[in-house]
């Protein structure tokens, strides 16, 4: 059909022609030829629908081929693609095998230029001359993937070479963990085979991606190390901003303004620089994003300015060379995915560095609902990887993660060398980087109840789910299983019941969880460890658990009533 041929002949265009052009030279500055069959199509705003085009027909070379002005191809300054809702046949299972290889529109990728053109909407104070130092070091640029669809891959690499100064860029170096797809062998090979940046380095067998850095480290020459996922766009400006800050301080660790790149519609929407977010985490060690502290609003003149972060999401940074090796690299005891931004985070504030998000440098970055390749079996990989992180980094506040899994650490691993090298470096305390770096971070041991929240009658618990997205779950019941996770709630001095940021709420309709907002109101709950009631202080109604015990209500109060009497685990309000 014609959507085939369109998306396979600008696939093909995208990794074939490209042999026969210097390889770093952008490609949106040329008129871009379909050699296809576009009768069927009409190419509008980037968005692609079905229709017979008569402009677009009269733009046909004597070829055949269309000559078409970069702004109409789709996808161009990171407008969405939005494919058909009815499609069948061949297309139809194109599209759905690159979701299910992916775990995000590798099809509409595939329509998309590999140099794409990308809005940037720097603030003026960003653009100002001199505002960074001329002599700035050079980066190795470090992609590691594991199985990584061949348009969003060149894309990446792509987007480095066409938006940087290239004495900047010192090499970019694909570390390929161990991945099967076949385009990722001698197709990629051959398709850098002129670039001397480029370097591959192959894992010999899956090393997943906390080692997978560290094999790229190994091979990196560059003054100042730059990682990225392999499913980014650098924005123009993005990297002089970074190495600048390094340049002036080689203990600063700097992350770029994180935007989205939409994986339905590989839409670039860039995140508005002046509400940038910083990074944070809750209790069970997982990344969060929070507006910037009024504390840090104090410090700067301008919104795009710098700003210091607790932490970073992990993928995407530059940090000097010297720096990362000074402080131990990674954990090489980190398994797939996950603990390592926090490990990173957590040593450069202890231990004399300092940690910054650049507002003046955007990178998009394709964020996906579930990942599309393998773990390992039988161990949860992300556990081991945040017990060896509370280890050897947590002090005493690492028992505060250990109640969220049911106190199991399971088997984790020897940590001796990581604890040693803390203690060499003479890194400060947890309890100073909470109280200096992360103040704001909600302490469970100031919390005047902590684990379960059982009904007497009928051993039956308050347990919900916090989501992602916040959709405001509402709380549910299900039998007390003793395993921290769902079940795990503190009761704080002023009368929340919470997990992390989210609050037990009710406001007349149903018991839900809603992001604390720290002023009582719906958020205000009473225990008496007497009567065993949970009072909601603004309604005057008593939690219960209906008759059928399979939901939460409010009632009135009534302390003879066996569906109104709750015990809070660890309750003490000494
Ligand atoms: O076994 C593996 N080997 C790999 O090389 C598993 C993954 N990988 C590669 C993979 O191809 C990708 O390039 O590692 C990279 C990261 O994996 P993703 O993209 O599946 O995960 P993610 O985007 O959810 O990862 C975020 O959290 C991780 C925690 O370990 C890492 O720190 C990622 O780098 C991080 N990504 C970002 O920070 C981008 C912004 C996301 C947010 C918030
Ligand atoms: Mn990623």
């Amino acid at each position: 059909t014609a959507w085939f041929t369109l998306a396979f002949l600008l696939f093909r265009d995208s990794n074939v022609s490209q042999h026969h052009r210097p390889i770093a030279e952008p490609l949106r500055h040329n008129p871009v030829v379909y050699k296809g069959d576009l009768d069927n199509n009409k190419i509008e705003d980037n968005i692609v629908v079905p229709f017979k085009d008569e402009e677009l027909f009269k733009k046909r070379d004597d070829d055949g081929s269309v000559l078409a002005p970069p702004q109409e191809l789709p996808g161009e300054m990171g407008k969405p693609v939005v494919l058909p809702t009815n499609l069948t046949g061949d297309v139809k299972k194109m599209v759905d095998d690159g979701w299910l290889k992916n775990a995000f529109n590798q099809y509409a990728s595939d329509m998309i230029s590999v140099h794409r053109s990308l809005p940037d909407a720097r603030d003026e104070w960003c653009k100002q001359p001199d505002r960074y130092l001329t002599d700035l070091p050079k980066t190795s640029v470090i992609i590691c993937f594991h199985n990584e669809a061949w348009s969003v891959l060149l894309r990446t690499v792509h987007s480095v070479f066409d938006r940087s100064p290239s004495h900047l860029i010192h090499e970019i170096i694909l570390v390929d963990d161990f991945s099967d797809m076949d385009h990722l062998k001698k197709q990629l090979v051959d398709y850098w085979a002129k670039e001397p940046k480029v370097k591959i380095v192959r894992a010999p067998k899956r090393l997943g991606l906390i080692r997978a850095r560290l094999l790229g480290y190994e091979y990196a020459s560059g003054a100042v190390l730059t990682y990225l996922d392999s499913h980014c766009e650098c924005t123009k400006g993005w990297l002089e901003p970074l190495l600048d800050r390094i340049a002036r301080n080689s203990t600063t660790v700097v992350c770029p303004v994180i935007d989205v790149i939409d994986d339905t519609s590989l839409a670039y929407i860039y995140h508005d620089s002046s509400a940038v977010n910083v990074g944070g985490f809750d209790w069970n060690l997982q990344f969060n994003w929070h507006a910037v502290p009024q504390r840090e609003k104090q410090r700067h003149k301008n919104t795009a300015e710098p700003v210091w972060s607790p932490t970073m999401a992990g993928g995407l940074f530059s940090i000097d060379r010297e720096f990362f090796k000074k402080l131990g690299t990674y954990d090489d005891g980190f398994d797939i995915w996950g603990g390592e931004n926090l490990e990173l985070s957590f040593k450069t504030w202890m231990c004399g560095g300092t940690l910054e998000i650049v507002p003046c440098s955007h990178v998009g970055h394709i964020f996906r609902k579930r990942s599309p390749y393998k773990w390992r079996k039988g161990v949860n990989v992300l556990r081991r990887n945040s017990v060896r992180l509370a280890e050897v980094w947590l002090d005493d506040y690492a028992q505060h993660y250990y109640q969220r899994i049911g106190n199991d650490k399971g088997d984790y691993g020897d940590v001796s060398s990581r604890k040693t090298l803390r203690k060499n470096l003479e890194c400060k305390s947890f309890q100073w980087y909470l109280d200096n770096i992360y103040p704001e971070l909600f302490i469970p041991g100031d919390a005047v109840a902590s684990g379960e929240i059982a009904n007497v009658e009928t051993g039956i618990c308050l347990d919900g789910v916090i989501s992602p997205d916040n959709v405001n779950n509402p709380v549910g019941v299900w039998p007390c299983h003793q395993q921290g996770g769902n079940q795990f709630w503190l009761y704080s001095k002023n009368g929340e019941i919470r997990r992390d940021e989210a609050c037990v709420d009710y406001s007349g309709q149903e018991v839900i969880l809603y992001p604390c907002h720290g002023s009582k109101g719906n958020q205000y709950w009473e225990y008496d460890p007497k009567r065993k009631l949970i009072r909601h202080g603004s309604s005057d109604k008593c939690m219960a658990i209906n008759a059928a015990k399979t939901k939460i209500v409010m009632e009135h109060c009534d302390s003879d009533s066996a569906y109104q009497r709750w015990n809070m685990e660890k309750y003490d309000r000494s």
